[in-house]
């Protein structure tokens, strides 16, 4: 009698579990105490987009007020060029001899040799975005463009020459725009001038003046009657002649 009562209470608890676990609406509707007990919304932000679009807008700051000292006529800066790129793709770098891009680029504002330049690190696979733009001249006091970075090419870097000038330009060398996992907001950069190397001229406006051997890229210095320079920034007030903003857009 004990053993079949048993065996019936034992098919009842089966057929109950049975039950349960067919009914689709007791496991689709958790109890509140469900709720609290199971892990929710991770804190982490979520993971950040492979790709992102900037907003750059260069800005020059560069007068006759504030650098006074052999201020030359029909100052502006050559059209804008840069790429975004991975570790490989460095364009220039101080201390370093300047490719014949960045010389030509700084020395006449032309974009053709450094394009080429950047076109083989493309090839290379270091890089897949051009920065092509036009530059500061005339009245204008800014410049605005957009471009694009991807987690595998997240360095900006970008030229533009300080013209007229020897072989000076400014630039912006491999700044990083993914960090800890997340997309650059925001963020404004003083651009000091830098000299090429190329060319021996120490004024705006001094003739052409080929560096025989060629010299690395440094911060401009230069002798107190020839420019306000001393390490690519006023030697006094520190100013420097323009400065980048970039924007995440998206
Ligand atoms: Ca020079």
């Amino acid at each position: 009698m004990n053993d079949v009562f048993k065996l019936v209470t034992l098919s009842a608890v089966l057929t109950l579990v049975g039950c349960g676990g067919s009914s689709s609406s007791d496991t689709s509707t958790p109890t509140a105490s469900e709720n609290t007990t199971t892990p929710t919304t991770p804190t982490t932000p979520p993971a950040a987009s492979n790709n992102a679009t900037y907003e750059l807008t260069f800005t020059r700051t560069w007068d006759a007020q504030t650098f006074p000292t052999n201020y030359p006529s029909g100052t502006h800066f050559s059209p804008v060029i840069g790429l975004t790129h991975n570790a490989q793709g460095r364009i220039f770098q101080r201390g370093e001899s300047a490719s014949a891009g960045i010389v030509s680029m700084a020395e006449t504002g032309s974009k053709a040799a450094l394009k080429e330049e950047i076109s083989n690190i493309q090839n290379q696979g270091y890089s897949n975005y051009l920065i092509d733009e036009s530059g500061i001249s005339g009245n204008s006091q800014s410049v605005s463009m957009t471009f694009e970075a991807s987690q595998d090419f997240p360095l900006l870097s970008v030229v533009s020459m300080v013209a007229p000038s020897p072989d000076w330009f400014i630039g912006i060398n491999s700044l990083s725009l993914f960090n800890d996992s997340q997309w650059l907001n925001e963020q404004t950069i003083q651009l000091k001038v830098y000299d090429a190397g190329s060319d021996s001229g120490v004024t705006f406006s001094a003739a052409n003046q080929a560096t025989e051997p060629q010299g690395t890229i440094t911060l401009l210095n230069s002798a107190r009657s020839d420019t306000d320079f001393a390490e690519g920034v006023h030697f006094q007030s520190a100013d420097t002649i323009g400065f980048i903003t970039i924007k995440l857009m998206e």
